[in-house]
Order: C-alpha cells, then structure tokens, then sequence
C-alpha cells in the first residue's frame, strides 16, 4: 500500500520501481486495498467517493499512470470494491440523514427505535450496536461496520443500478476485475429481526439474517448479467462465515456471479467464540479444513488460497516460527500454500518474511477495532490491559498493516514522509534490499516457488489428496494430473519428523522438485526424516 507520496514525481519512480519488484516475483495480478476518497475511518473501507483517489495517495493521473504501467509490464490491477456500505461522508448518506423524503432516503436502511433503544439488539462487527441514532430525524441506520460506514440498502434497484454504473466506470476506464468487500452481507433480511442472545449480552450477531442474505444472489447474477459478463475480468469476492455449500453458488463455474471467493474457516483455527480470544491452533484442524475446500470446490468451483491479508496476522507469526526459524518456516508456509489446487494470493511482506509487531502503547495502534476494543474492554471495561494487550500482538489487524519493509533506511525506505503508522522495528534486518541480496532469502524462495507454479500445470490444475501418515505435526499431500504425481510434505514443528511414505508411491525413478533447506536433499525413501519446519516436494511416477 502506498500512503503519503506529495510528490507525483516521487510517486512515479516509486510506483515503477514498485512494480518492477512485483513483476520480478512473477506476480500475476496486484489487487488494490481501497485506494478512493475516503476520511479514513476503517482504512479506507468507508468510501466517500468512488470515482476519486483518496488525496494521501495521489490523483486520478497517478493511478492511471500506475494502470499503465502494471498493463505494460502484462500484469493485471484489481480494485477493492466496497459497496456493502459507503462512508457517512458520501454525498447519498449526506442526502438521506437530510429528511424522511430525501431522493436518497432509501438509499440506506433506516427505522424508527423500539423501547427507546435501536430498533433491534444487533451488534456491530466493531463492537456496540450496529444501530446509529439519527437526531434530525430521530430514527436509526444500520452499520454492520462503524457507524462512520452505513449499509447501502441493495433492495432498492436504484442503488445497484449507481453501483453497477460506478463499476463500468472503473472496468471501462481498464482495470481487470474487483475483490469484492463482504460482499456476501448486502442482502439483508429486510423484517430486521432480533438476534438469539442465549448469553443476555447487550448485543448479538445478527448473521444469520444478513450472511448470504435472501437476495444475494439475484443481486450477484444481476451484476453478472449488466456488468461483470461483458468485460474480460477476474472477480474474487470477500465473503467471511462462508460454508462450502455457499461457495459454491457464489463462485460455481456454471452460476454467472463470482469467480473464486475468501473463505475463513481456516482463518478461525486460533479462536474460540471470537478473534480475541486466542486459543493455539491445530494441524490436525487445518488439514481437515483446507481437505474439506480442496476435495469439495475440486470441479465444481475454484479455490483462492492464502494465509493472511490487511486484516489477519502475519502468516509466519500465526503459524509459523517469528524468531529461530523465520526463514525456514516462511518457506514452508509459501510451499504448502502455492501446492495446493487454487489461485494463491501473497500478501505485501509476506514474500520477506514479514512478521507481526507489538507496539507497547495502545496509541502506537491505528485500527479502530483495537481502539474500540480498548475502550470497551480496558477503558470502560476494566480489564487487565495486559491480557488485551497480549490478545492485540495475536490478533490485531495493525500487525499486517505496519509499512512494507524495502530497506534499512529510516521507515525501512516505504516513505520520506513519516508513514500513518510505525514500521516494525525488524525493518533493519527483514526487507527486500537484504532479501535480494540473500539467494537463500524467504524472498527469492517465492520467486523460484512461482516461477516452478508457471511451469507446471500439475501445480495449478494437479487433483489433490490428503495423505493421513499418523504424525500430527507433518502435512503431506499428493498432486495428480494425467500421469504425474508429486508428493508434497511439511513440517510444521520446530523439531526433526519422521514422514512414513505411503506404500502406494512408487519409489523409483522420483525426482526432488523442491525443499526449503539448502545442499542435498534426502531422495525419496519409505521413510524420511525432515527438518525442523522442512518441506519438501517430489515428483513420483
Ligand atoms: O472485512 C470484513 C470482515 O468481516 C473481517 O475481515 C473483519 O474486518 C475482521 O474480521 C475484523 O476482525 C472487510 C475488510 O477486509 C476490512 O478491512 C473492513 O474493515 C471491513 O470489511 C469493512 O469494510
């Protein structure tokens, strides 16, 4: 992400250095975190205008330079695009807070109070009411967000309508698709019914009447048909709480909506009831959850892969090893990931090795949802700080968010002007100078990764299967297509494994495709022993 450049200049030889760094790694596509006007609520998330690049950023020439130039270097661009709700400051919500009859009133969703109170006990993804009291006409929206992003109201035709012109806006203009934002939240259950709360807390989530809500997908394949079908484009939408049945009407070859979508259930591993209450995860768990999307999208629809994003830790802290074995983990992660049948998205810094950060103070951190869950939690709560503290170095957003690391200089080279938050003081060991400068660097492992994935249709296309070996700490699988077989096994512990090949796999004639510890690797035998965090793939017969 770029922020802060005063200078178009500057702006041009970063964003081509930039993109030449992208390229290089053999990237495919770049998508975009949102990049519009916005007062910068939720980073971004809460858009004032979507046809206007946001000032910190730069101007509507700047990005198309930027356009031109990722399509000059036959890359693709995609958008964030973020119309489950708009910013406050949008001119319809400035409209439709106006009156009752306001041209826009209906624009959102709006409803009297019951009992004196909101007009049901929904909470907010970012804690309170999902209700926000409106003075002027003494009624309330909804914001499944902050109060700062109000739920755009789908119902009403009028709004998909100035969605679907803003897009064409954006397709015609050349860009390459969209990663759609909660998209499976804007069809909500219009009745608003009251959440079970078995618990008697203040509020309760309301999901199951707004996740893939009644209408959403007569709105996906009305945005298929007026827009998406007549451009070629990719399309990924963002849908959190996902079940696979779901999935598959949301990104199935044959539905006219989506071409892949994000799902979470192996982004819930660590967390009991919610984000913040950390538990240690299990391999075991995430075997069965990434075999449950392989086997059941596998024909039907296709898998997006990742393991961390703006809003989740980074990879290696998460499931990896952040200190002794950064390097090798890191490693083993990208295996283990790009191996699986799917598209992989890497996240800015993840193909450094970048880790999580632990700010000391809470006002080091930027995200709202941390500052809303000190308030309510330490502030007014009373809690011990230091367990919130410690649940915000597991889990808070601001951990993928600190700025990209490209060097030792001061804000590890992401900006002359002082960035909107701090870079992680490992800046000065992990960044890309001293990644490329390294042949073993985590870096120039996803290069080689990638390049292996261009090659290789088995890597892309190749039927997966889980192999259940009895050691819980490995992850080994098997990739087939036509007549090639490549066996993949990681380590995920931060000791030596033993790995019994199945009997299954012809031992002879195999070759080492890749492995993630330098000199000699070990050739294929019925029984292996792999390092700590080792993986490694072979190619069978
Ligand atoms: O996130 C939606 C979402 O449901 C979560 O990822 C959520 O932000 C997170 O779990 C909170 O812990 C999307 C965006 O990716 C996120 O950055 C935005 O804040 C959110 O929508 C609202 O637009």
């Amino acid at each position: 992400m770029i922020r802060k450049f005063p200078f178009t200049k500057y702006f041009r030889d970063y964003s081509d250095t930039l993109l030449d760094y992208l390229k290089d790694l053999g990237v495919d596509v770049i998508w975009l975190s949102p990049i519009y006007q916005s007062p910068n609520d939720d980073n971004g998330y809460d858009i004032s205008d979507y046809r206007e690049i946001m000032h910190e950023f730069g101007t509507m020439k700047d990005f198309d330079e930027l356009l031109a130039g990722v399509h000059e270097r036959k890359m693709r661009l995609i958008m964030d695009l973020v119309v489950n709700h708009t910013s406050d400051e949008h001119k319809w919500f400035v409209e439709s807070r106006r009156s009752k009859d306001n041209a826009y009133r209906d624009y959102y969703i709006w409803r009297p109070g019951k009992k004196g109170g909101p007009p049901n006990n929904w909470g907010s993804m970012f804690g309170g009411s999902a209700w926000a009291y409106d003075e002027n006409t003494d009624e309330y929206y909804l914001h499944l967000f902050s109060p700062k992003q109000p739920d755009l109201n789908w119902d009403n035709p009028r709004v998909r309508r100035d969605i679907f012109d803003m897009m064409r806006w954006w397709l015609d203009k050349g860009i390459d698709g969209f990663r759609m934002d909660v998209i499976n939240l804007i069809s909500k259950d219009m009745r608003m019914p009251c959440a079970p709360n078995p618990g008697g807390a203040k509020y309760a989530w309301g999901g199951q009447y707004f996740t893939d809500g009644p209408r959403v997908h007569e709105f996906l394949q009305e945005m298929y048909e007026s827009v998406l079908s007549k451009y070629d484009i990719m399309t990924v939408g963002e849908t959190g709480g996902v079940t696979i049945e779901q999935a598959k009407l949301y990104s199935g070859e044959e539905r006219r909506e989506l071409n892949m979508v994000f799902q979470f259930d192996h982004m819930a591993l660590d967390e009991t009831g919610n984000k913040w209450n950390v538990t240690s995860w299990k391999l075991s768990d995430l075997k069965q959850v990434m075999s449950r999307w392989q086997n059941e999208l596998d024909g039907v629809a296709w898998n997006s892969l990742y393991l961390n994003n703006h809003d989740q830790p980074r990879s290696v802290s998460r499931f990896g090893n952040d200190t002794e074995y950064r390097v090798e983990s890191a490693k083993m992660l990208a295996t283990f990931l790009h191996m699986h049948q799917g598209t992989p998205f890497i996240y800015q810094g993840e193909e450094i090795g970048m880790t999580n950060v632990a700010f000391e103070h809470i006002d080091e951190y930027k995200d709202l949802e941390i500052h809303n869950l000190w308030r309510d939690r330490v502030t007014d709560g009373g809690e011990d700080p230091g367990v919130v503290m410690r649940a915000i170095h597991a889990k808070g957003r601001d951990n993928a968010r600190t700025p990209m690391q490209w060097n030792g200089s001061e804000n590890g080279g992401f900006s002359q002007a002082d960035p909107w938050i701090k870079v992680n003081p490992n800046y000065t060991k992990i960044n890309v100078e001293t990644a490329q400068a390294d042949p073993n660097s985590v870096l120039n492992y996803y290069r080689k990764l990638i390049g292996l994935r261009k090659s290789h249709p088995i890597m892309v296309y190749g039927k997966y299967q889980l192999i259940e070996n009895g050691c819980s700490d490995i992850y080994a699988f098997t990739r087939t297509l036509h007549d090639e077989l490549w066996l993949v096994v990681c380590n995920f512990h931060d000791g030596f494994r033993s790995f019994e090949t199945p009997t299954w796999i012809d031992l002879s004639g195999t070759e080492v495709i890749l492995s993630n510890y330098d000199g000699e690797i070990e050739a294929l035998s019925g029984h292996l022993v792999l390092k700590p965090f080792e993986a490694r793939c072979y190619r069978c017969k």
